[in-house]
């Protein structure tokens, strides 16, 4: 029987399994039972989107136990199914990046003595110095942001930690928690990314951050590949310790061994105990793995999950005031750039709602029916306060001439606006952090699903766009493929590069071709997008 790799992905709305043989072909057998949504689960921990739970209108976050809820239906689904546990000999995963786990004192003790009777979620009730998880998503930290940049410099801090501040970075929502709530911080052993939080449940004891998700987090060196003792110190802020070296271990690469499975996975799903866990790593890094990048010059990649975010690799780090910079999850000593945008799926989707009736079909249908650019209509939609341009929450729409329209003459346009909006942004802004000279867009996330969206993204680019077999999966898929590289590096003590253990996979592809008539009618378009552009962003 052929070893099994694991890939875990717990995202903004769901947890997700993907498994791949020793040949890294994916079983498809389990497919049915790899997915929990979050919604599926109720509202029992609350709802899995939180706004304002704390108290600040602009903070989103998701209850800590919900992931663990989803995490045991997930096994026990597996289980049900008559998963080959114990043929799994790698797991590693992947997490929606910058959200924060707060372990209270005494956790690891018990997650290190589980009875195996019980699930996760009924033995945790008191794992957790705050009950809410900051995520992604949340936009409260604006002040912090402002006095970090203002300490060290916003063109310092992105040459230091490759970015600039961002209102969801990781080190924000520890400060304020440690000024807010500081007996929620003072109880805290141990702060977890989503990422490594799952993972130290599978090891049984906390384990540590990856390069590349701590890249996210406004706090870890790019260059030392450390916490940055100042910046961790201002994280602490009036902490009785000065730093937060008690609280978070020091990252490892994306690669490491982070531990074995824990005795009560083996004993409750039958795992084997020389089951490996390789260290976890954030979405983004993980579908660089996932769509097999090492993508040759020119080529990116475009997810269109919950949040959209373009990214490529960058063979030295080229940080500026836009997008970010993370080490590499598949080569630690390479980097990526990344541009992300909170208002993807679910902005397309509220406009589909309000404009087509809620069906992608009707979506589909007026987008195929109205008019490349839109008769130069500009939308800009963020339905949530937006990172690319950091813009307040709100629509936007202006004539051909720039003219502020409060709707469109006709308000299917909409369906278009959002779209073409959403690409002439990414075609905008991925010049301005090295991505140039875009050949090719490789795709995946919930919306890749879409053939209509996806030649608007070819023609706004003016480049091919190739979707995979391997599905809109690739966080989860290259969680598993990080799984089959960190084991095979573990077996020969030595880094082996990803390419040598996962080159020869070829995911057939299918191409959209743009047409470059509807092109040149975007390369107009875009000074005016440009333009106004600064007029919707925040100032
Ligand atoms: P996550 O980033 O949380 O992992 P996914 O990549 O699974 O999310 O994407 C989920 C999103 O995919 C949904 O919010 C939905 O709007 C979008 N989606 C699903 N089907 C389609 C479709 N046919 N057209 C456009 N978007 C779609
Ligand atoms: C990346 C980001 C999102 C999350 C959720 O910076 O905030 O893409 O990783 O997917």
């Amino acid at each position: 029987m052929s070893a099994l790799y694991l890939g875990l992905d717990c995202s903004t709305q769901a947890i997700k399994l993907s498994v791949i043989d020793e040949h890294l072909s994916e079983l498809q057998e389990f497919a049915d039972v790899s997915t929990v949504t979050f919604e599926s689960l109720g509202d029992q921990d609350g709802p899995f989107l939180a706004r304002g739970a704390d108290g600040d209108s602009l903070s989103v976050t998701t209850p800590t136990r919900l992931w663990v809820r989803a995490f045991d239906t997930l096994l026990d689904r597996l289980k049900q199914a008559n998963f080959p546990f114990d043929r799994v000999v790698a797991v590693s995963g992947s997490g929606q990046q910058h959200g924060s786990v707060y372990w209270t004192k005494g956790s690891q003790e018990k997650l290190s003595a589980l009875d195996e009777r019980k699930t996760f979620y009924e033995q945790s009730h008191d794992w957790f110095s705050t009950p809410q998880s900051p995520i992604w998503m949340d936009s409260s930290t604006h002040a912090n942001c402002v006095e970090l940049e203002k300490l060290v410099g916003s063109q310092q801090l992105a040459a230091l930690t490759g970015s600039v501040a961002y209102e969801r970075f990781t080190v924000h929502q520890i400060r304020k928690i440690a000024q807010k709530t500081p007996k929620v911080m003072e109880n805290t052993e141990e702060i977890s990314l989503v990422s490594s939080f799952l993972a130290s449940l599978l090891c049984g004891r906390y384990v540590p951050i990856d390069w590349a998700d701590g890249s996210g987090m406004n706090m870890m060196s790019l260059r030392e590949k450390k916490w940055d003792v100042g910046i961790s110190q201002w994280a602490a802020a009036s902490l009785a310790q000065d730093t937060l070296a008690d609280k978070i271990r020091q990252p490892v690469a994306a690669h490491e061994r982070v531990g074995k499975i824990s005795e009560y996975l083996v004993r409750r799903y039958g795992f084997s105990s020389s089951c490996e866990v390789i260290a976890f790593s954030g979405d983004n890094p993980c579908s660089l793995a996932g769509v097999g990048l090492s993508l040759p010059e020119g080529e990116v990649a475009v997810s269109l999950g919950t949040s959209d975010t373009v990214f490529g690799p960058l063979l030295h780090p080229h940080p500026s005031e836009e997008g970010h910079v993370f080490v590499s999850p598949i080569d630690p000593e390479g980097y990526m750039a990344m541009l992300c945008y909170k208002n993807g799926s679910l902005t397309r989707q509220s406009i589909r709602d309000d404009y087509a009736d809620g069906s992608w079909e009707e979506f589909d249908r007026i987008l195929s029916s109205t008019t490349v650019g839109n008769n130069g209509q500009i939308g800009f939609y963020f339905k949530e306060a937006e990172i690319t341009p950091r813009s307040h929450p709100g629509y936007h729409r202006f004539d051909h001439e720039g003219k502020r329209l409060s709707e469109f003459t006709s308000p299917r346009d909409n369906v278009r606006a959002v779209v073409e909006g959403q690409f002439l942004s990414f075609w905008n802004h991925c010049e301005k952090i090295g991505l140039t000279g875009i050949k090719q867009i490789l795709v995946t996330g919930g919306a890749s699903r879409n053939t209509c969206i996806l030649e608007v993204l070819a023609n706004v680019f003016g480049a091919k766009v190739l979707t995979s077999s391997m599905g809109p999966n690739s966080a989860c898929l290259g969680a598993a493929y990080r799984a089959a590289h960190g084991y095979r590096c573990l077996k020969e003590e030595k880094f082996v590069p990803f390419e040598e253990v996962v080159g020869g996979i070829v995911h057939s592809r299918s191409v959209i071709e743009p047409n470059m008539e509807a092109h040149e009618v975007y390369q107009k378009m875009l000074s005016n997008y440009e333009r106004l552009e600064g007029q919707v962003r925040f100032q």
